[in-house]
């Protein structure tokens, strides 16, 4: 039992719900370090979101809202913390939701599908083709789906899909807490923020922003400066820490 008044409160839920998805099936083993890496930027960052990530966000409902075939691509780390919030995205957006896994199994196929569906998400399903040009399971997707999407939402990754994914034209939006990582450096929209931080406001900017501001807060947005200032932050919390 967490204690509810312990500082590291919701930090500590997110590592107890990595760790019973790694029990159950969910997780993988790889995944449990992954998520330890991402605590470890999250806390140079403060632990909260900051200004930069809130207008990746916002970007990011733009995107998601005015696409034609936006899709959100659910891995184990992400259904383990954040299922009940892709269901809320999924509502707000009317994004298509797919599972795709680097350490793919049919059995963790499943159960990541069962906890999706179970917390109200509605998943596209159907037989995965190696449509992707990748030489790993990533390469396996949905012809309706991550396939045929022009915006594609990709939490907690880093590896070579982004840079694939641009390359098949489509608009890449990634969440991650690391901004030094490849997916980082070569997605569209990079949101370094916290999962579970991130997707509920997502959700909430897509119910308050009008189509007009979509098209200008896509027209004017530059990743590269948003990276900019996540460094930024975390050099400033460094730098303070050693006064
Ligand atoms: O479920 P699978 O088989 O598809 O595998 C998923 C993992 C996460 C194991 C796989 O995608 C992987 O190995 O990812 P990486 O390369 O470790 O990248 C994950 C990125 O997400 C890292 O840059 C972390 O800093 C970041 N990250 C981890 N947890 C969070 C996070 N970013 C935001 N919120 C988090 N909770």
């Amino acid at each position: 039992m967490i204690p509810k008044d312990h500082p590291g409160y919701h930090s500590l839920i997110r590592r107890e719900k990595i760790a019973d998805g790694a029990r159950e099936g969910i997780v993988a083993m790889e995944g449990v370090s992954a998520h330890g890496r991402g605590e470890a930027f999250d806390y140079l960052l403060g632990e909260k979101t900051t200004d930069s990530a809130e207008l990746a966000e916002r970007v990011s409902a733009a995107y998601l809202k005015t696409a034609r075939h936006p899709v959100i691509s659910v891995n184990g780390n992400t259904a383990a913390l954040a299922s009940a919030e892709i269901a809320a995205l999924q509502k707000a957006s009317g994004a298509l939701v797919e599972v795709n896994l680097f350490h793919r199994t049919e059995v963790r196929m499943r159960k990541i599908s069962a906890l999706l569906n179970n917390n109200g998400v509605d998943l596209l399903t159907g037989v995965a083709e190696r449509l992707l040009p990748l030489s790993h399971d990533r390469a396996l997707c949905l012809r309706d789906g991550i396939f045929k999407s022009d915006v594609v939402l990709v939490p907690l990754e880093d590896g070579d899909r982004c840079k694939a994914l641009r390359e098949m034209g489509k608009t890449v939006i990634t969440i991650d807490l690391n901004p030094l990582s490849r997916t980082a450096g070569a997605a569209d929209v990079t949101i370094v923020d916290e999962l579970t931080r991130a997707l509920p406001n997502i959700t909430r900017f897509c119910g308050e922003i009008t189509n007009t501001e979509c098209d200008e807060l896509i027209r004017s947005y530059d990743n590269k400066s948003i990276l900019r200032s996540a460094l930024n932050e975390m050099k400033i919390r460094l730098n303070s820490a050693l006064e």
